[in-house]
Order: C-alpha cells, then structure tokens, then sequence
C-alpha cells in the first residue's frame, strides 16, 4: 500500500494518484496527457482551489530519469503536503486560491526500474533500449553533453521529441504556455538548483534573477537541516547538456525554469535509503513553497 516514507511502484503510485484525486475534489483534478511507449497513462495532477476562471500555473516533474526515486517520492509528498496544508499554511492557501500547480508524479512510467535511466523505446538497428527524455528535448538538440549511440546513457534520440513522453510533455506546456510562469524539473542527485543554460555556455537574459532567487531558494532549504546546496547555470555548474526540459521551458518562455538535483552528493547516490524521503522532501518543500511564492508575488 501507498506511503509517503517509501519508495512506492508504479501500480501503487497510480492507485493512489486516483484514491487522492477523489478524496480532494475541490483541490485536484487529473488528466491524461497521453500514453508512454508501452501504453501506460502519464496523468498529470492539477492542484489549486477550483475556480470558475484560468489561472496562472506552475508545472513540476518527476522521475524524468526512471532510477531517481527521491524526485518521484517528492512529488508525491508535495501533493499530500499541498492538501493537507490548505486552509491552515497561509503561503499554501495564498498559492492554491490564485495558481494551479500542475504535477506530473511520474514522467518517464515505462523505465521506473532502480538502476535504470532512460525511455524505454525501440529502435530498428539496435539492440539498445530508450533514448535519454532529459537530452531529447528541442534545446540544441545533441549539440552537446549528449550522444548519438543508441546504447548510451545520454542517448538524444532518433530526432527531437521522438520519446513519445516528451512529446505529451512539451504538447502539453506548449498548449498552456500563457498561464505557465514557472517550470519545475526534479531529479537526483548532487544537491544542486539549476537554471539555463545547459546547452550552451552563455548567460540566460533573466540570469541575475533567476540566480537570486536560487540562492534564496537553496537557502532556505538548508535551514532546515543544514543541507548545502549549490546554485547555477547548469552548463557551468553540473555539466554542458543539450535537449533538456528546462533550457526548452525557458526558450518558450517560461522565466522561471529550473532543475532541482536533490539529496546526496553521491554516498548513496540513486540509492538514497528510505529513511531520507522524509527529510529531503521536507527541505526540498521549503525551497519549491520560496519560488512559488516568489512566482506568485512576481505575476
Ligand atoms: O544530466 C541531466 O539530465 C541532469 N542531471 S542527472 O544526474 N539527474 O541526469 C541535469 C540536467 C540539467 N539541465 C540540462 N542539462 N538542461
Ligand atoms: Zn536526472
Ligand atoms: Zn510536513
């Protein structure tokens, strides 16, 4: 059965995303964006108090990369902890009457496997398995930190959006591009607070805001228990990487777009023992609540 303190399956994860969609109705609502490759449904969670207008929006992932566990736990502790915090947390209840915060609780559903990676699509000619979702986006698209060999790792793909999961992913942002102010991508680990850009070296426009507001961020995240986080463009601070989610987000527009790399730095690594859900979910909220209210202030 589901638990927020351990790393639930898919089976699970899905029962669940149904039984707490019903039991807030007036908080969630769900929809299909489509399919994976093998045919299971990516729902995508809307929460924000229902109004009879649309409004602005911040969308989160998780579990882009199949072997991140703490970012799929993280969604779903941000879902409970958005619920259940409504009406008592004043940032919350402030957010949820004047955003929706779209949840997508499992990106990449065919590869949620502990030590696997990418899609889980096949190619003709190849033996190999799945194409990297994080470098087949349309952001200088394999130009850089990405291969063409099917049977790597950071595989880019036949062609930009050829995972079908990032193309439910993309459609759907691009559909809902004006009421998008933030992008919000999860994954681990090395405790770092990305933002644009990972495919090319230069400054994003928004580069000194977007930085100031990740150090608050990461900040605050450390208050908590002291975890050190470190913030910057993803080309200089983690690697050059062409293809991901987030320098894509921002190109189309969405300001505020950035990659959370949670807990550790690398002891455990994938691996990260169940009994670290609940504090890396706790810390990472106080960081995800700062730039949602910053989001919020900054409409
Ligand atoms: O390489 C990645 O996709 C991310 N790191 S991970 O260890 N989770 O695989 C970093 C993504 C940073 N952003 C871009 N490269 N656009
Ligand atoms: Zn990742
Ligand atoms: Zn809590």
């Amino acid at each position: 059965s589901h638990d927020y303190t351990k790393y639930n399956n898919w089976n699970t994860i899905q029962d669940w995303v149904i039984s707490i969609t019903s039991a807030n109705p007036t908080l969630i609502s769900r929809t299909t964006i489509g399919n994976t490759y093998e045919g299971r449904p990516m729902h995508l969670l809307k929460i924000g108090k229902s109004s009879g207008s649309t409004k602005p929006a911040i969308f989160m992932d998780c579990g882009i990369h199949a072997r991140e566990w703490i970012s799929h736990a993280f969604c779903q502790w941000f879902i409970k902890e958005a619920v259940s915090t409504y009406g008592s947390d004043p940032k919350i209840t402030s957010l949820l009457d004047q955003m929706d915060v779209f949840v997508l609780p499992v990106f990449n559903v065919d590869g949620y496997n502990r030590m696997w990676r990418k899609t889980r699509s096949k190619k003709s000619g190849s033996s190999c398995v799945g194409a990297d979702p994080n470098r087949n986006f349309d952001a200088g698209w394999c130009t850089l930190g990405a291969s063409n060999s099917p049977c790597s790792d950071t595989y880019c793909g036949a062609s930009v959006e050829s995972e079908i999961e990032v193309k439910n992913v993309a459609n759907f942002i691009r559909q809902n591009r004006s009421i998008i102010k933030a992008y919000l991508t999860i994954h681990s680990y090395s405790q770092l607070l990305l933002f644009p850009y990972s495919y090319k070296y230069g400054l994003a426009a928004d580069h000194s805001e977007l930085l100031s507001v990740a150090e608050a961020a990461s900040q605050v995240l450390g208050s908590l228990y002291g975890t050190k986080y470190t913030s910057g463009p993803g080309a200089t601070t983690i690697y050059p990487a062409s293809g991901g989610s987030d320098d894509w987000a921002y190109d189309l527009g969405v300001k505020y777009a950035y990659t959370f790399e949670l807990r550790d730095t690398g002891y455990y690594g994938f691996l990260l023992p169940e009994s670290q859900i609940k504090p890396t979910c706790e810390e990472t909220m106080l960081a995800v609540k700062y730039i949602a209210a910053y989001v919020q202030k900054n409409l």
